[in-house]
């Protein structure tokens, strides 16, 4: 009877840790008028425990650019060049080469997660790319342990004194450590066009360092983690122009330094990828 006990009394322990970790799963959503990327609402949280990445058939070739020249270009050594970027800086955040690294800087804001404090740290580009003409962007997060997420976003608006997200339309793909949740670390793609929010894809990331890629190509948006193709759909924002961001944005008592590398933006060539052959761009 005893053993039974030790038992049942496990087995209650186990349904409340269940219960718990379900009512947890239910990010809350910020308050305010600031849009927020929460986790609010996503279906595709309840894939945590499959760690199985969606949209994994679609292992996205490798997309080397090594015979383009590259339309933007930065590594990011230790100088600012405001003939590519701006600045955002939010609420105490701040963008800053140091070590041939982007480090993206948030405030210890000194409180509780639930306060929902948040800051913006990192770069835009100055002048918009062709999105007719279509483009690959990408950055490598080479560290992130201490800020909240680290973000690419395309959008036909440059913000850069609020939340980038503010915009009316954008795309974006970002790693989202979640720490507050254990193993709840993420990969989200998420897109806000006259300004409806859809979260297109949220699940368990392969990595928090690696390499985030948009590319935009024939009218159809892609995504890829680490070279991973994690989301594609036809694209749906109407200016023919867009910005790039890269950036952090945390919340509550998410505080320190994370660092981007390496970002860069190449064309894409029809014709290079239909043909396969050598096409001067
Ligand atoms: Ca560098
Ligand atoms: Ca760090």
């Amino acid at each position: 009877m005893v053993q039974n006990g030790k038992i049942t009394f496990a087995s209650a322990l186990l349904l409340c840790f269940l219960m718990l970790s379900m009512v947890c799963l239910n990010t809350p959503t910020a308050n305010g008028s600031s849009l927020q990327t929460n986790s609010e609402g996503t279906p595709e949280l309840t894939q945590e425990t499959g760690g199985i990445p969606v949209q994994a058939d679609l292992i996205s070739q490798s997309t080397t650019q090594q015979n383009k020249q590259p339309l933007l270009q930065d590594s990011f050594d230790d100088v600012f060049d405001s003939s590519i970027w701006e600045k955002i800086e939010v609420n105490g955040g701040v963008a800053m080469e140091k070590d041939g690294l982007l480090q993206v800087i948030a405030p210890d804001s000194n409180k509780s997660w639930e306060d929902w404090y948040w800051s913006q740290a990192g770069y835009v580009t100055k002048r918009p790319i062709s999105a007719a003409q279509g483009f690959e962007a990408s950055v490598n997060v080479v560290e992130l342990d201490d800020v909240s997420e680290m973000v690419l976003l395309i959008s036909d608006q440059k913000i850069t004194d609020r939340d980038p997200v503010n915009a009316t339309n954008w795309y974006m793909i970002n790693k989202v450590l979640h720490t507050k949740y254990p193993n709840q670390s993420l990969i989200r793609v998420v897109s806000r066009i006259d300004e409806k929010i859809s979260w297109l894809v949220e699940a368990p990331w392969l990595s928090s360092t690696g390499q985030l890629k948009i590319k935009v190509s024939e009218g159809v948006i892609s995504f890829f983690e680490n070279g991973l193709m994690r989301y594609s759909e036809p694209y749906a924002i109407n200016a023919s122009e867009c910005y790039i961001y890269i950036y952090t944005s945390k919340w509550g008592h998410y505080w320190g330094t994370d660092c981007f590398d390496d970002f860069a933006v190449y064309p894409v060539s029809i014709d290079n990828e239909s043909k396969g052959g050598q096409t001067s761009l």
